[in-house]
């Protein structure tokens, strides 16, 4: 049988076929979300109803909270970013990274996460497209530096030697990164896997839809029924760190 949806005799009952290992694909983008960090300890948005310290997120990740408010979106994401310190990468991020090691296909890793447990876990074929919590952009020079600490009024960006640092974050109504190069593979991928995202935010939520239009075999592998479920030929629930290390074997 050739891997995808079928309706069987009785119309209720969908059989999801899929004969084929993904090792035995040829051309493999991965896209995680909030989930897959969810074993590590790291909040999702939709286990903190989409709020922080009662700060709707799209009024705190945005770059109108940042002009209204620079010390509270600096400190929702200093806050954030200690939080690395204390967690660590879980059996899915483990997983991926050992896939990919492996793996003679071509291979890209997309997340919409701004945490490090991937890089910590071993993946290299990597694009963070929301942005990295351990990086900060120089508001005058647009310079992305490397930075773990806090970001505050008295750091300077050390290229300008002046307090304009801001997060290296992607904030709701800003263009994500890399998606030339991100559209671009996923219109010659012919495996897609979304893991550990609830599908609400886009253009990400979009990306199994052009996956699918170029005939790539589409897989979600969440908790629970994503916002785009119907888009994906199968379906994994259940919770990565238990479901990614038996899928990717
Ligand atoms: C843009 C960084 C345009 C910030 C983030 C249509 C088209 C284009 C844009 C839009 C559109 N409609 C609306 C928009 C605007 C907006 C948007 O999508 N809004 C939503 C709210 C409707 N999109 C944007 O603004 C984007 N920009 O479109 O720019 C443009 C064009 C030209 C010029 C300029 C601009 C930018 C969006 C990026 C925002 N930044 N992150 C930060 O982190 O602080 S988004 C942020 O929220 C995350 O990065 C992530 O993407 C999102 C949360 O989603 P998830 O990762 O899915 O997390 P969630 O908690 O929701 O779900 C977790 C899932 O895991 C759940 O399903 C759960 O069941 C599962 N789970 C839990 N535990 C486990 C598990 N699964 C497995 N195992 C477990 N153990």
């Amino acid at each position: 049988p050739v891997p995808g949806k079928t309706k069987s005799a009785h119309s209720s009952l969908t059989i999801f076929i899929t004969d084929m290992k993904a090792s035995t694909y040829k051309r493999i983008v991965v896209l995680t979300g909030a989930g897959i960090s969810a074993e590590s300890g790291i909040r999702t948005f939709r286990d903190a109803d989409g709020l922080w310290e009662n700060h709707r997120l799209e009024d705190v990740a945005t770059p109108e909270a940042f002009a209204r408010d620079p010390q509270l979106v600096q400190r929702f994401y200093n806050d954030r970013r200690r939080q690395l310190s204390e967690v660590e990468p879980n059996p899915a991020h483990r997983a991926l990274a050992d896939f990919e090691q492996r793996f003679h296909g071509e291979f890209l890793l997309v997340t919409q996460n701004v945490d490090d447990l991937h890089e910590r876990a071993g993946s290299q074929k990597l694009l963070h497209m929301h942005g990295e919590l351990n990086k900060a952009r120089c508001l005058l020079s647009g310079r992305v530096i490397e930075h773990k600490g806090d970001i505050s009024a008295d750091v300077l960006c050390p290229c300008c030697q002046r307090p304009t640092l801001r997060p290296h974050i992607v904030w709701f109504g800003e263009m994500p990164l890399y998606m030339d190069k991100i559209c671009a593979t996923l219109e010659q991928c012919d495996l897609f896997l979304s893991i550990g995202t609830s599908g609400h935010v886009y253009p990400a939520a979009g990306f199994v839809d052009i996956a699918r239009q170029a005939g790539a075999h589409t897989v979600e592998i969440n908790l629970e029924p994503s916002n785009t479920e119907d888009a994906f030929a199968e379906h994994l629930y259940g919770q990565a760190g238990l479901t990614l290390p038996h899928f990717l074997q």
